[in-house]
């Protein structure tokens, strides 16, 4: 990475506190991902962006602001990118998945909060996340009580905080709700941009997303054979990626994986062994570097194949029609797409259930394991519901709560082993 210390300076990050962070991140990222066997040579790119994540991503968002675009921070994936493409915004998303800062976020937030909160407080009070402070606009939104309440907090120390309303429910008055919400966003965008988005434009941003979840649904496709050709740790880091990098750009590059991994599956070579117990994770969303659940499972000699996660098949499933010939059509497909995405916040959320029980016949998953945060009770007590459904249809399904710290890996993989060493009976 080069030095960048002046533009970490610049945009006022803690320098300190900050090549802390980055230093954690590099050995986690190390002993995580680049001792893995027989991954895909395209995976170098994706080495590469992960490198460059506070360095070449950040000046790149700068020197888009400095041609005059706006770059538009989010925490959901209710918050939909083609707006903000449309308005020739640039999307970026900010959740955190590392323990950092907690005892500062502790100052404002009960420590029974979810780990995914406190961390984007952590990180915005200890100074080291340059995405916030290159964001001309953060985006909250009123989905779980843990986030919509700590909104209100995090207003006073992030001024360009945006809250944007989601519906908890699915009938036809919720659908009126997202989609006032969304026409109420795509102004509030087109006056902070100066950008009318109109139908050419809105087509345009709906194009470039549609083809991003293309990849990843090609990607997606691709790990239900078995051997599974792609680790689910590598699997993970492109939807992670898919938060940070530039679309266009990203969605060549999930292709470019994608030819390797046909290649692969052609010649019938997998990362494991056909045989190895396939696993299907299914629950709250892990952000970057939240690695902890997956590096176990595939420590442990499970293969992941799936993941029924807002960063996974939850947040890109589905695409936008893209046939509209108006403005209003095309809004009208856009709140479509969204309203089907099926967050535990939501009540009653049968779709989810009989989603994650559709993803483990069709990825061939053995198991399923429930990943839900501590202190986060849409997941965990959804968690409940996923299992019955499971056990309906004969699918083991083990659930597991934990957090961000690294304390409890010891016992999760005595889990871990446990549910697999079943599951390979
Ligand atoms: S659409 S999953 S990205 S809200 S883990 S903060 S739910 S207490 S993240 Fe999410 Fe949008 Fe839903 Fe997806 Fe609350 Fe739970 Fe914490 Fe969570």
């Amino acid at each position: 990475m080069g030095d960048y210390r002046e533009m970490w300076a610049g945009l006022g990050l803690d320098l300190q506190a900050h090549d802390a962070l980055l230093n954690a991140l590099g050995k986690g990222y190390q002993d995580t991902f680049l001792s893995q066997k027989n991954r895909p040579q395209a995976m170098g790119y994706f080495d590469f962006v992960m490198s460059e994540v506070h360095g070449l991503r950040i000046k790149e968002l700068l020197d888009a602001r400095a041609d005059g675009r706006k770059v538009i921070g989010t925490f959901c994936v209710f918050v939909p990118e083609e707006l903000i493409l449309a308005a020739d915004g640039v999307s970026i998303g900010l959740c955190a998945g590392a323990e950092f800062g907690f005892g500062e976020a502790e100052k404002l937030l009960p420590r029974n909060t979810c780990s995914l909160i406190k961390s984007f407080f952590g990180f915005k009070m200890s100074r080291v996340c340059p995405f916030l402070e290159v964001s001309d606009m953060v985006v909250g939104e009123t989905t779980c009580d843990g986030k919509k309440k700590a909104y209100e907090t995090f207003a006073q120390i992030q001024s360009n905080l945006y809250v944007m309303e989601i519906p908890q429910m699915k009938n036809a008055p919720d659908r009126e709700l997202l989609k006032s919400e969304y026409l109420r966003f795509k102004a509030e965008i087109e006056k902070l941009t100066g950008v009318t988005v109109d139908a050419k434009r809105l087509r345009k941003g709906i194009r470039t997303v549609n083809e991003k979840r293309r990849a990843l649904h090609r990607l997606a496709a691709l790990r239900s054979t078995d051997p599974a050709p792609i680790s689910g740790l590598d699997a993970l880091l492109i939807n992670q990626v898919a938060f940070y990098d530039d679309p266009v750009r990203f969605t060549a590059s999930v292709n470019k994986v994608c030819d390797e991994l046909e290649t692969r599956v052609k010649k019938g070579e997998g990362v494991a062994p056909r045989g190895t117990p396939r696993i299907l994770v299914s629950g709250c969303p892990m952000a970057v570097p939240n690695w902890k659940l997956p590096a176990i499972i595939e420590s442990s000699g499970g293969v992941i194949v799936g993941e029924e996660s807002c960063v996974g098949e939850r947040g890109n499933r589905n695409l936008v029609d893209e046939s509209g010939s108006t403005q209003k059509a095309l809004m009208d497909a856009i709140v479509d797409r969204y309203f089907k995405i099926d967050c535990a916040i939501f009540t009653p959320n049968p779709d989810r259930t009989e989603h994650i029980e559709s993803m483990a016949k069709q990825y061939k998953a053995d198991g399923v394991i429930h990943y839900s945060l501590q202190f986060c009770q849409p997941y965990t007590m959804e968690s409940f519901a996923v299992e019955q459904k499971l056990k309906e249809h004969g699918i083991p399904c083990y659930r597991i709560e934990t957090d961000y710290s690294q304390e409890d890996i010891g016992q999760i993989k005595t889990r871990v082993a446990t549910f697999l060493e079943m599951l390979g009976q």
